[in-house]
């Protein structure tokens, strides 16, 4: 089939996208997006081809893709002694209800000596809304692997209070929504504030997720949210320009 053959092709990448600390700028963590390269289209972003993915179950296989991708760039930057930042793979919901999920991961992560805490497993809201428990158990069981877990898109659906308090996440990430209409909608800074207070309350980094303009980032900053991602500080970025910048904030050798 067409995306069997892509696959095959190397015709998906992980593209990467820093999370920077609001003060300084400076990376802290990426999040490894997917792109398609399509002959006759250029590059096709996810919204495009993951819905049809998950109808068609073939995101199991995609999303383990990038996370190998992933695990063989991490090994690839510490052989070339850069300065390495935990990297965040979109994972499905699919692979909740699958029992090969985290033995895979395990495997493909292994096979490059990655160090668990380098990888990050996002979870998208919807994801855990559907199956609370089942989510349960499988954030336990990531933790007790080492790895550790943010979730995605929070405050785009109407379940995200009610899952907070029995889910044990390392990272929320703002949905870009709260920021629409930032300039000129006060109601928005409350909102903000209001969530990044409560979730910090609970011991969770936060993320802001499309950060565009200096002031979001100001605002934010001062509301306390630990990290931000957006084009303001990078848009998601090929591995090779990826790398230049680590290779940009690896201090020289000694
Ligand atoms: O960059 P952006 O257009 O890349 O991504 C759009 C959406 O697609 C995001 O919400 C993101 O969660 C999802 N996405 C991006 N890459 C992946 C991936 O590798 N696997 C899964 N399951 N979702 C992804
Ligand atoms: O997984 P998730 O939904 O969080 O993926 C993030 C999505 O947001 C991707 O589609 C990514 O390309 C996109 N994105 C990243 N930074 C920005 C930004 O500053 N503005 C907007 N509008 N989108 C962004
Ligand atoms: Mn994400």
């Amino acid at each position: 089939t067409t995306m069997e053959a892509a696959l095959d092709h190397g015709d998906f990448t992980a593209y990467l996208q820093p999370k920077c600390d609001f003060a300084t700028g400076q990376m802290r963590g990426a999040e490894a997006l997917v792109r398609w390269n399509r002959l006759a289209e250029g590059i096709v972003r996810p919204d495009d081809f993951i819905p049809i993915f998950e109808k068609n179950g073939f995101i199991l296989r995609l999303d383990m893709f990038i996370l190998e991708s992933v695990a063989r760039l991490l090994a690839a930057w510490k052989v070339k002694g850069l300065e390495t930042v935990p990297v965040a793979v979109n994972f499905s919901r699919l692979h909740l209800n699958d029992a090969r999920y985290i033995p895979q991961m395990l495997r493909l992560v292994d096979k490059y000596n990655v160090p668990h805490e380098m990888i990050e497993v996002e979870l998208t809201e919807s994801v855990i809304f559907n199956n609370l428990t089942r989510a349960q158990d499988v954030i336990t069981r990531l933790h007790r692997n080492g790895f550790s877990v943010a979730m995605d898109d929070f405050g785009s659906g109407y379940s995200s209070l009610n899952v907070l308090k029995s889910l044990q996440f390392d990272s929320i990430k703002l949905d870009k929504e709260f920021l629409a209409g930032f300039e000129d909608n006060p109601h928005a800074h409350k909102v903000i504030e209001g969530a990044v207070s409560m979730i910090k309350s609970l011991g969770i980094q936060v993320v802001a997720e499309g950060v565009e303009t200096r002031e979001q980032a100001d605002f934010l900053r001062q509301t306390g949210c630990d990290l931000a991602q957006g084009y303001f500080f990078s848009r998601p970025l090929p591995a090779d320009r990826f790398e230049t910048l680590l290779k940009k904030s690896t201090p020289p050798a000694a």
